[in-house]
């Protein structure tokens, strides 16, 4: 069986104030003629389907079309809710669904929704783990052992029947997964990554999903596997933020064969429009229309000595969808970075602001400069 694993489409976001809609649409056109192209069988939607609990009606629309295109092909889908859907609302229809091999599990009440699905080896099963947090798995299974995240997720999964050894096992979640004390590379767009840097994550450890031949997560958005190979975060299928300029995004085709275990390929997937960091002075970047890229989302970093009035018009000309401008520092000054040597003297403004000015611009007030900022000085001090 080909199992094809997605996660995070994040479908009606915007980012930079730049709606993602009709690149959402072009990457799901993708899917669907990779899913052909390559005789995928299921499909698996590890949570965030939407961006928001009451997504855009045109985000709606768009998963309608996608679901309905798999359905159509006869390409099962797993899906389960993420910390950015409505639980409740992607439930709706789930039990009509289900009748066309779509499966959505929204919301967890207590047990995790199996579906099996049959190839020419035997079956398949998919055990569905909505997003969770502690107080739900606790609210459903009281007399469960759970002190934290860790233990409530392992408390939903221990709702599972145990399974045969050599039965082969799928687990779809939406979940903050370690190994050990490593915690996942985040890729700036999650909302939970601020959680990451102050140690006090909430996870659960890779070790708990021993039983299962692969673990399709969502909930990173950089690629990755954690703990072991088979237990994977796809990564959200577009770049998401600008922290993610020029990274590659990619789906898992997971390649079941007669054994528990399956073979992974990494199936990189193409934008319609690339996020990416340019340099240069404006001059330079606006000389010419690029051949190839003009509509792609810039980050453009400017070496010009001084912000330049309407920049970012100027920009736009060339780059239409130019997302930020800034400039690069283009310091030869000292390093003034805290731990870089003896701390200036902060009685002495002149002497600071030359170094600040130095470092900023990358070589010395000039007489004028200086002039202008004497005047300043003294009217503010006066
Ligand atoms: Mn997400």
């Amino acid at each position: 069986m080909k199992l094809l694993h997605l996660a995070d489409l994040h479908l009606g976001k915007r980012v930079n104030g730049f709606e993602m809609l009709e690149d959402q649409r072009a990457l799901l056109e993708q899917v669907v003629d990779l899913c052909d192209a390559r005789g995928v069988q299921a499909v698996a939607l590890a949570g965030d389907l939407y961006d928001t609990p009451l997504p855009p009606a045109g985000a709606v629309l768009l998963l309608d079309w996608f679901l309905t295109e798999l359905a159509r092909r006869g390409i099962a889908v797993l899906a389960v809710s993420g910390n950015h859907d409505s639980a409740e609302r992607l439930d709706f229809g789930a039990g009509l669904l289900a009748r066309e091999k779509v499966y959505i599990a929204g919301r967890f009440t207590g047990q995790l929704a199996r579906v099996e699905l049959a190839d020419e080896f035997g079956s398949v099963e998919f055990c569905l783990l909505p997003f969770v947090r502690a107080a739900t798995v606790r609210h459903f299974l009281p007399d469960a052992p759970i002190t934290d995240y860790d233990t409530a997720v392992a408390a939903a999964l221990a709702t599972l029947p145990p399974a045969d050894s050599g039965t082969r096992r799928v687990l779809l979640a939406h979940q903050m997964v370690v190994a050990g004390s490593r915690a996942p590379q985040a890729a700036g767009s999650e909302s939970c990554a601020p959680a990451l840097s102050v140690g006090t994550v909430e996870a659960v450890e890779s070790a708990r999903f021993a039983g299962f031949g692969y673990v399709a997560l969502g909930h990173i958005h950089r690629p990755q596997a954690v703990g072991s190979d088979w237990v994977r975060y796809s990564g959200a299928p577009l770049c998401y933020s600008l922290d993610e300029c020029g990274a590659e995004k990619s789906a898992v085709l997971v390649n079941f064969g007669a054994g528990p275990v399956p073979e992974l390929e990494l199936i990189p997937l193409h934008p319609r429009r690339a996020m990416r960091r340019i340099e240069g002075t404006l001059d330079q970047l606006t000389a010419h229309r690029p051949e190839t890229g003009a509509e792609d989302y810039i980050w453009a970093r400017l070496e010009d000595p001084t912000p330049l009035p309407d920049a970012m018009a100027r920009l736009r000309a060339v780059y239409p969808n130019a997302m930020k401008l800034d400039y690069k520092a283009l310091g030869t000054g000292p390093d003034l970075r805290p731990g870089a040597g003896p701390g200036p003297d902060i009685r002495a403004f002149a002497p600071l602001f030359d170094r600040f000015f130095q470092q900023l611009h990358g070589r010395p007030m000039t007489e004028e400069e200086q002039a202008a900022l004497d005047a300043m000085w003294q009217e503010v001090t006066r």
